[in-house]
């Protein structure tokens, strides 16, 4: 297990804000496939088929395929103790904010309060047409792509593809958050889908102290101040018995 440095634990002690980006390394022992990885949905999908509007119009089935794949297999998974983790490092900052490029809403599951999704959540749907709101439950039993009960348009995942804008309070907040961060962690993403990727390097020009944790360097690795290689799920709980523990001893 990589410790933590007693500067990452001397930054934590006095830290008012502290920002948590996560990308699908963080869901990964929830079960969750990442995209990149060996056995990542990249390797056997292509996201230009799957993961842009236009594949949408082109093959609505296909992308549903997919999404109702994934859908399913979110519902049946639980956050891990990486994610109840960072819920717990609330109780120790005045501001703990998630900024996530998953669309699992894992982080609420696990009781973060503060979360950003910046690529949208795959337990919400609307009409490409009226924009009418769909939950899951409405649209799940339906064995081709879901139409809409108002105006019979398309309905789609309400998530962020390719090509796509990310919500703009989601991301202004994001911005703004990474900005007043003094510790930013990168916590299980690549980091090589922009714009989110460049929150990292947003949060390090205004000062904070940047911290990754992935079981492997990635291209972001080199402009950390400290890097963890592990499991997040195995990292963090002990990054908080570690850190806080020791913080709370010197209050
Ligand atoms: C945008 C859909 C502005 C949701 C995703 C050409 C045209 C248009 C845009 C572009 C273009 N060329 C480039 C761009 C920008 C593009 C982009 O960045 N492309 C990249 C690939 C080059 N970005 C966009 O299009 C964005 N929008 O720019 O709009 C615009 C718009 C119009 C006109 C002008 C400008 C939209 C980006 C969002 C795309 N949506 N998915 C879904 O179905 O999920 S992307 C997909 O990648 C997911 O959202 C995912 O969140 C995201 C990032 O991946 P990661 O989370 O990092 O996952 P990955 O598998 O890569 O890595 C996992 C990591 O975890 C690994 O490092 C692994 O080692 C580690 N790990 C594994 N296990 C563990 C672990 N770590 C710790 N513990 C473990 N146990
Ligand atoms: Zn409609």
């Amino acid at each position: 297990m990589t410790q933590c440095s007693t500067r990452l634990i001397s930054k934590l002690k006095d830290a008012q804000s502290v920002v948590v980006f996560t990308g699908a390394g963080i869901s990964a022992e929830s079960g969750v496939p990442t995209f990149r990885g060996n056995d990542g949905l990249w390797t056997k999908f292509k996201p230009e088929e799957l993961a842009n509007v236009d594949a949408f119009i082109r093959n609505p089935e296909l992308v549903w395929e997919w999404y109702k794949h994934r859908k399913q297999i979110i519902a049946s998974i639980q956050p891990n103790a990486g994610h109840y983790a960072l819920a717990r490092m609330e109780q120790f900052h005045k501001h703990v904010t998630v900024i996530t490029q998953n669309i699992d809403n894992l982080h609420r599951r696990a009781g973060s309060t503060t979360v950003h999704e910046l690529h949208g959540n795959i337990e919400h749907n609307y009409c490409i047409d009226c924009g009418k709101y769909f939950d899951d439950q409405e649209i799940m039993n339906h064995d081709r792509a879901p139409r809409c009960s108002a105006c019979n348009g398309l309905i789609r995942p309400d998530v962020v593809w390719f090509g796509e804008l990310l919500p703009v309070e989601e991301w202004n907040e994001s911005v703004t958050a990474a900005e007043r961060a003094e510790v930013f962690f990168s916590i299980g993403t690549s980091a090589v889908v922009y714009p989110a990727a460049s929150l990292p390097m947003i949060a390090r020009r205004a000062g904070a102290y940047i911290v990754e944790i992935n079981i492997e360097p990635t291209e972001f690795s080199s402009r950390a101040d400290e890097v963890l290689l592990g499991k997040s799920g195995e990292i963090l709980p002990h990054l908080l018995e570690v850190c806080y523990q020791s913080a709370l001893k010197h209050i």
